[in-house]
């Protein structure tokens, strides 16, 4: 077990450098050129940190000062050495690239090819129509991205991961423009934004066109074995609308259009009619307690009693899209009862906030100052949960399933709070959640497959596991205290939070990947590129 942990990807040159020791006695340690040995810097250790979530106690060793580009190792006498990492300018390309290609390797509906998607490579899958629950009407959802391990495909779940691409894109265009090597790659409209059409083009389909609402997810009736896509074979079924569905796909579709201007006129017409009409289907849309699995449905359900923030980002895009009174009216009328705040596919309310607060349309000054001022006592919380960790993440003892999207999400927050204060120390919080993810953490794993020294070698991803390798690029979810699969009870009962992470392919609940656990972590790259 190695006892001194960094990101294990590693640092641009001119960042902060934290190293966790732990089980060590030593006060100092050097950072040494993996290639020669040789010492590069030395430095003693903070004092103690016991660290509840992961119950160890941790000393931090701080080596920001070393910046030249280079391969290097954390020594401590006694201690051993840390895995090797890099400080360099682009070291977060390579994997930036990956976390990307995954929506390609993703894809539904279309074949995958080998040039392009190698041994993840298959036929166009899912192809044939799919039945509307309950009735005998079949229609055409063919297309979008794989959800996750599964081969579902979720709207609530889409609708998220688009927003975080296009700010993602928003932060940093330039990072994400070519040479991703999709089909569309290199042409006059940016990768990212063809990869994330691909996804809006099938969430068009799942919109009624007599009432406007949007059906839920498109899935079969349960999961199959692990199989690559096309012997997915099951009849497709289209599960009902649902007020979730229904608002975040209006909000995302919003946001979406004004990427778009400049490229495709046509396309954004036919999203400003389709979000328009998911908005005024809503007016007549009501499901006390949520979205629920039909009887004989068991996949995904993304069950979220609370509907209210989805309506909130909603209103909030189509007021940032149009400048109308009615939309302006309905957030204002949501943010005076409450504001919503949070990033995932439960909570959506700070992307409704952030909408507000870079609208060019008349701002009411007492809304934007609500929001405001609670995005930074948020920001705030998240930061000083952060300083008491001796990892530096924000999740107390809270790791539950998906951890590794909250600490991403988080990280988001953190950053909301740096753009609004100008205060650094958000920044630096947000970067540590990064390190987390890339290794600095109490697995002292790397959680995206293919990168990093360890890295999961075998998560919950049909595709993965039917090629018996994983596919690079994929975050894993993490950590959950849950135990919410048979493996995790097995293997992980009596662990503390943060170490009930186990890596095996029937761990859904802790080694699963997914759409909306990429993106979250590439808005956060985007800052850090
Ligand atoms: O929100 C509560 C929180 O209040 C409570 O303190 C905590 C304690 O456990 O639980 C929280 O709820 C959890 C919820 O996720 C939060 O997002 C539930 O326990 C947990 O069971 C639930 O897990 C979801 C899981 O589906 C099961 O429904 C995951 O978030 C969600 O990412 C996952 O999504 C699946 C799809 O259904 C199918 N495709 C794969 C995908 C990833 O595993
Ligand atoms: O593969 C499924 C995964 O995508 C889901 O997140 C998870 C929870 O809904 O369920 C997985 O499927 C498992 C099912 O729930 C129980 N039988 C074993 C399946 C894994 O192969
Ligand atoms: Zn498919």
């Amino acid at each position: 077990m190695v006892n001194i942990i960094t990101n294990q990807i590693g640092y641009q040159c001119k960042e902060k450098k934290v190293a966790v020791f732990r089980n060590v006695t030593g006060t100092s340690f050097s950072v040494v050129n993996a290639n020669t040995g040789k010492e590069v810097y030395n430095s003693i250790v903070s004092s103690p940190i016991d660290n509840v979530a992961s119950n160890e106690v941790i000393v931090l060793g701080d080596f920001s000062s070393v910046t030249t580009p280079g391969t290097y190792q954390i020594k401590m006498e006694g201690a051993g050495v840390s895995y090797p990492f890099r400080i360099d300018v682009d070291v977060y390309k390579p994997v930036l690239r990956d976390l990307f290609r995954m929506y390609y390797l993703q894809r539904c509906g279309c074949e995958v090819t080998k040039e392009l998607g190698g041994i993840y490579a298959h036929p166009a899958c899912h192809t044939s129509l799919a039945t509307i629950y309950g009735t005998d009407k079949k229609i055409d959802v063919i297309g979008g991205w794989h959800d996750a391990g599964d081969y579902g495909r979720y709207i609530v779940a889409a609708a998220v991961t688009i927003a975080d691409l296009l700010y993602a894109y928003e932060a940093n265009c330039s990072i994400f423009e070519k040479n991703f090597d999709i089909p569309e790659s290199n042409q006059t409209t940016p990768d990212l934004l063809c990869e994330v059409r691909y996804e809006l083009e099938w969430m068009l389909k799942m919109q009624d066109p007599e009432t406007g609402g949007v059906y839920h997810k498109v899935t079969c009736a349960g999961f199959p074995g692990f199989v690559m896509p096309e012997e997915e074979t099951e009849p497709l079924i289209v599960s009902p609308i649902s007020v979730t569905a229904t608002a975040s796909f209006a909000a995302c579709i919003a946001l979406a259009i004004p990427f778009y201007y400049n490229y495709d006129e046509e396309f954004c017409k036919k999203c400003y009619q389709a979000a328009t009409r998911a908005w005024d289907a809503l007016q007549d849309l009501h499901m006390p307690g949520g979205f629920k699995n039909p009887a004989d449905i068991v996949t995904g359900e993304y069950a979220d009693a609370t509907d209210t923030d989805e309506i909130y980002w909603a209103a909030a895009e189509m007021y940032k899209l149009t400048g109308k009174q009615m939309y302006h009216d309905a957030f204002k009328k949501l943010v005076t009862e409450k504001v919503w705040l949070g990033y995932g596919w439960e909570d959506v309310g700070s992307f409704g906030n952030r909408a507000y607060l870079t609208t060019s349309f008349p701002t009411d000054h007492e809304v934007m100052n609500k929001i405001t001022e609670s995005t930074k006592e948020y920001g705030k919380q998240l930061f000083e949960a952060s300083k008491k960790d001796g990892y530096g993440v924000s999740l107390g003892n809270s790791y539950i399933w998906g951890s590794n999207m909250v600490v991403a999400n988080n990280a988001l927050v953190l950053l909301d709070c740096y753009h609004l204060t100008k205060d650094k120390s958000y920044r630096f919080a947000a970067k540590e959640h990064l390190d987390y993810l890339f290794g600095k953490n109490p697995m002292a794993t790397c959680y995206v497959t293919g990168h990093g020294i360890t890295s999961p070698m075998h998560p919950h991803h049909r595709p993965s596991v039917a090629k018996n390798k994983p596919m690079p690029g994929m975050l894993v979810g993490g950590p959950d205290a849950g135990l919410h699969d048979p493996q995790a009870v097995a293997t992980l009962t009596g662990m503390p939070p943060a170490k009930c992470y186990v890596d095996h392919f029937d761990s859904y609940s802790t080694n699963e990947i997914t759409i909306y656990w990429n993106a979250p972590l590439i808005t956060l790259l985007a800052e850090f590129m």
